[in-house]
């Protein structure tokens, strides 16, 4: 009788079908689960739209930076993330879930081409070693997707536009839940990363925390954004912001020194009403 249920469930899956594709309703969601230090997600995930969603059940804060590198072998990649000179041009950022704590989550959502992608994480440990050298990487390979119809792109009600080194809001990030909209216009890659400023901290309490070393917890905690994306190209992520103080915060390496964009002025304090 279950047998029978199931074979008309597939006729009827296989009927509809014969009609002409329905077009997906919304990207491809992807689950990537963070641990110190270790990710867990699928090998395997069709091309195209995509919202990575990662939660992070670690103690460290962390992020899931989606890096792909078309034609490359695993060894040419391995020396590009081991090495201090530049990022390869060959290397390609769609967007990533970006930075956050123990037991919370972010979000990112691109559009993927086909290829092999690794999911990194870049934050340092308490010894300054960062998470990927403590075995916090996994490959991801995305393959061509069965349907050519895309979904539509996310619904944004901000865009923020990246570039050397600022944000620009389209419009004052408020109280509540947002989807934002990334672009990067270039000319390098960036990242935006949002962190809630602790109650009656400002930005100078940040500097000074940054110019001492970064000892101890800093004066904002990280609570998303996305990694990426790539010049010219766009990304989305979610977020719900209570009223307060935050950072917009940039920390991609620079392509002339290696020093990441905070240090190049890719800091921004906004506030939340
Ligand atoms: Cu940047």
């Amino acid at each position: 009788m279950k047998m029978r249920l199931l074979s008309c469930t597939v006729a009827l899956a296989l009927a509809a079908c014969s009609r002409p594709a329905a077009s997906p309703t919304g990207p491809n969601v992807v689950t990537i689960i963070a641990t110190d230090y270790a990710f867990t997600a699928p090998d395997t995930i069709p091309a195209g739209l995509t919202t990575f969603k990662m939660l992070n059940q670690g103690r460290e804060p962390h992020q899931a930076v989606v890096m792909g590198a078309p034609g490359k072998s695993l060894a040419e990649i391995r020396a590009a993330m081991t090495s201090q000179g530049p990022i390869p041009d060959w290397l390609i950022f769609p967007a990533g879930a970006g930075v956050v704590t123990g037991t919370d989550s972010s979000n990112a959502t691109s559009r993927l081409e086909p290829g092999v992608y690794y999911v990194v994480c870049f934050i340092p440990d308490s010894a300054g070693v960062p998470h990927v050298m403590r075995g916090m990487v996994r490959q991801l390979v995305v393959a061509p997707a069965r349907t050519t119809t895309a979904a539509p792109e996310p619904q944004a009600d901000v865009v923020v536009t990246l570039s050397d080194y600022a944000f620009a809001l389209s419009t004052p990030l408020t109280a509540g839940t947002h989807t934002i909209r990334v672009e990067n216009a270039g000319p390098q890659l960036h990242e935006i990363g949002i962190e809630q400023l602790a109650p009656g901290k400002s930005i100078a309490d940040w500097q000074r925390w940054l110019a001492g070393g970064m000892k101890g917890m800093g004066p904002a905690k990280p609570i998303g954004g996305i990694t990426g994306p790539d010049k010219g190209k766009a990304g989305w992520f979610t977020i719900t912001l209570a009223p307060g103080k935050y950072l917009l915060a940039c920390y991609v390496p620079d392509q002339k020194d290696q020093k990441p964009h905070i240090l190049h002025g890719m800091v921004q304090e906004i506030t939340v009403n």
